[in-house]
């Protein structure tokens, strides 16, 4: 049995959003939103990874449709929010805001947030700034964005595990640069030339998409060739890494207690290579009455069998 097959009778069956709509956060930026599901239900926001990586389709599919009242959104700058692969005011900052100002569009008290790797490192800052307004969090593969987690997946660390699929990314770089390979990608991804942004945008999300599962999917790897999601995705990625998200190192470990009240699941895979297990378990630490799943046989996807089982479990118990 393929792994596509299986994974199909794990999550949902597929729906199509009943209303969508573009909201306007700031002069410069407009957000892509999308409502599926039962609007009767209760509410739950999808919070996307990357940075820069966009909402997908399968991400509802985590949620029983006649239960929950779902509603997904771009980021600034991605998916269909415009303008396209923007870094003007954008930030982690204005990231959290823009979920509370579509939480207030939609007229929607408090919310469910559900959340991956990008996904959870705001999640999670987005709970600590209005705690009332998460009702729970569902977090896997946790990224804190610390610098020795960028230093980690970006510069040493993935690389002695993959050293073959980091090889294209380290040499995409002249020698003298890769002393600091986020410094000199974000040199490329922010270079007026498109040729020289493309290329860099290509083998910077290629590194991503090959280390992302326990088991490479191919069809995964194809996504750094869709050079319109791969701009976005490494341009913001590599953006807010390079301005260490806009906060301070370890932030977030450090206002967890404003969030200790709420509900709190966090799904890990042991063998995560772009956001290894100690960061769940030390978030883990600091949420004392957080559950934490390690599922033993996977990676950093959402779309891997066993994460994507322990997703449902979680959000049908909510
Ligand atoms: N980036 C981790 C992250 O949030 C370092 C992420 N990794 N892949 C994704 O997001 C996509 C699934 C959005 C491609």
């Amino acid at each position: 049995m393929s792994e596509i097959a299986d994974i199909d009778r794990i999550l949902y069956p597929k729906v199509e959003p009943h209303t969508t709509g573009m909201l306007v956060v700031s002069d410069l930026h407009t957000i892509f939103w999308e409502r599926s599901g039962n609007i009767a239900g209760q509410s739950v926001v999808v919070i996307h990874g990357g940075p820069g990586g966009g909402s997908q389709p399968a991400y509802r599919q985590y949620f029983d449709p006649k239960k929950f009242d779902i509603i997904q959104f771009d980021q600034r700058g991605c998916g269909k929010s415009t303008p396209y692969a923007e870094l003007q005011e954008n930030n982690t900052q204005n990231s959290v805001a823009d979920i509370e100002a579509l939480r207030e569009h939609l007229d929607i008290d408090s919310w469910h947030v559900f959340g991956g790797s990008w996904g959870s490192t705001l999640s999670l800052i987005y709970a600590q700034n209005y705690p009332t307004r998460a009702k729970s969090l569902t977090l896997r593969g946790i990224f804190m964005c610390r610098k020795s987690e960028l230093h980690w997946f970006y510069q040493h660390g993935a690389s002695n595990v993959f050293p073959d699929a980091f090889e294209p990314y380290q040499n995409h770089i002249p020698e003298s640069e890769q002393g600091d390979l986020i410094a000199a990608y974000y040199t490329r991804l922010t270079s007026d030339d498109a040729t020289i942004r493309r290329a860099a945008a290509k083998e910077w999300t290629r590194w991503e998409m090959a280390t992302s599962r326990l088991f490479p999917d191919p069809e995964y790897l194809d996504k750094a060739e869709d050079l319109d999601f791969a701009v976005a995705f490494a341009r913001i990625e590599c953006h807010y890494f390079i301005n260490g998200i806009f906060v301070e190192d370890g932030h977030i470990l450090r206002n967890c207690h404003k969030i200790q009240h709420i509900p709190t699941t966090i799904i890990q895979g042991r063998y995560d290579m772009v956001c290894p297990t100690v960061s769940a378990w030390e978030l883990h630490r600091q949420m004392p009455k957080s559950s934490l799943v390690i599922v033993p046989d996977a990676g950093h996807s959402m779309g891997e069998v066993s994460i994507a089982r322990e997703l449902v479990i979680a959000t049908d118990a909510l």
